[in-house]
C-alpha cells in the first residue's frame, strides 16, 4: 500500500510544486469549501481532514472559516465551529454550508448524532451567529434533519441552503444517488412542509445551487463514488432539473471533490477540494479554486483546473 501511495503521489507532488496557486489553503488538509461573500469579502466555510497518512476513514472533529480579499492571501480564523458545540451530536464533522439572512449567518452542518442509530446516524443541524466568523452557536438545539427510516437512503449530509429571490429559503441534501430538498420557515432552523426528492440524472451526493440571470445551476458529485462534478440547470428552484453533464472531472485519489459555486468581484468562481498536498489523500484532502465560465448559451465550461 506504501508503495502504492508513494507512485500516486509523486506526481502529485509535481503539479503542486509546477503551479503553487492551488491548493489555496495549505496549512492543514481542508475539505467540502462553501463559498460565502460578505462586504468585498470571500469567505471559505471548510470542513477539517484529521487523518493520518496511513490511517483509513474521514476524521473530521470541527470546521474552519477562511477568509480572503485578493484571492491570494487566505487568513484560517481557526475552528469556529466543532462537533462539541452541538450538543446532540456525536461526531462526523461532515460538509457544511453557510448563507446570509437579514444579517445573521446560518451554518448548516452534517453531523452524526447521539441518538440516531440508522442510516449510519447522521443528521443536519444549524450554527448561528452575526458576523461570518462568529461566535456560532447552535441555532436549534436539536438536528433539522434527522431521517430515522432504517435502511433508507440518502445520509444525512451535505445541507446546501438557497434563498430565492421572494425570501423563501430551500435546504437540499442528500448522498448516495438521493437528493432531498424542504422549504425552510423564516427562521432558518425548522422545515416547513414536506421534504422532496429532487431527481438528478447521475446524482451523489455534495447539491450546491446557484443563479445567474433567470438560470438555477444545480451542481453535484455525480456517478457514483469516486466522483466527478455534474450539473443540471432549471428556471425555477423546484425544478424540473435538465441534466447538463459534467463540469469537472476528479482528479484521482481524492475520491470526491465537493464543489460551491461563487461570484466574487465579478468574477465566478469553482471552488472545490482535491488531495494536492503533500501526503494527501481520501482523508487528507484540500481546498483549490479555479475560474467558473459560462458558455454564449448560458451553460457551464468546464472547469480547467489551474492544479494539472
Ligand atoms: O467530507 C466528508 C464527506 O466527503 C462530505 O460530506 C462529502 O460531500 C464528501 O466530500
Amino acid at each position: 500500500t506504501a508503495l502504492i501511495g508513494i507512485l500516486l503521489l509523486g506526481p502529485q507532488l509535481a503539479q503542486a510544486q509546477k503551479y503553487g496557486g492551488n491548493p489555496v489553503i495549505e496549512g492543514m488538509f481542508t475539505a467540502d469549501p462553501a463559498p460565502l461573500v460578505h462586504n468585498d469579502t470571500l469567505y471559505l466555510f471548510t470542513g477539517h481532514d484529521e487523518q493520518q497518512p496511513d490511517r483509513e476513514g474521514f476524521l473530521m472533529k470541527d470546521w474552519h472559516v477562511f477568509s480572503t480579499t485578493d484571492m491570494h492571501d487566505y487568513t484560517d480564523h481557526g475552528a469556529l465551529l466543532s462537533v462539541k458545540d452541538f450538543e446532540w451530536a456525536a461526531a462526523n464533522a461532515f460538509a457544511s454550508h453557510a448563507v446570509e439572512r437579514d444579517g445573521k449567518f446560518y451554518w448548516y452542518v452534517s453531523v452524526t448524532h447521539k441518538d440516531i442509530r440508522v442510516n449510519e446516524g447522521f443528521a443536519i443541524g444549524v450554527a448561528v451567529a452575526d458576523h461570518p466568523l462568529g461566535p456560532y452557536k447552535d441555532a436549534k438545539g436539536s438536528a433539522i434533519v434527522t431521517d430515522e427510516t432504517p435502511n433508507v437512503i440518502p445520509l444525512n449530509i451535505d445541507p446546501a441552503v438557497y434563498i430565492d429571490d421572494d425570501g423563501q429559503a430551500y435546504l437540499f441534501w442528500g448522498s448516495w444517488g438521493e437528493a432531498r430538498m424542504v422549504r425552510l420557515q423564516d427562521n432558518m432552523v425548522e422545515m416547513e412542509g414536506d421534504v422532496q426528492t429532487v431527481e438528478l440524472k447521475n446524482f451523489f451526493e455534495a447539491p450546491f445551487v446557484h443563479k445567474k440571470g433567470d438560470t438555477y445551476y444545480m451542481t453535484y458529485a455525480g456517478s457514483g463514488y469516486p466522483s466527478k462534478t455534474e450539473y443540471a440547470t432549471s428556471t425555477s428552484i423546484t425544478g424540473p432539473w435538465t441534466y447538463q453533464g459534467v463540469l469537472n472531472e476528479l482528479l484521482p485519489v481524492s475520491a470526491t471533490n465537493h464543489q460551491g459555486i461563487v461570484e466574487f468581484r465579478d468574477n465566478w468562481y469553482f471552488v472545490y477540494h482535491n488531495s494536492q498536498l503533500p501526503t494527501g489523500g481520501v482523508f487528507r484532502r484540500s481546498v483549490s479554486i479555479d475560474k467558473l465560465e459560462y458558455t454564449e448559451d448560458g451553460l457551464l465550461k468546464t472547469v480547467e483546473r489551474t492544479d494539472t
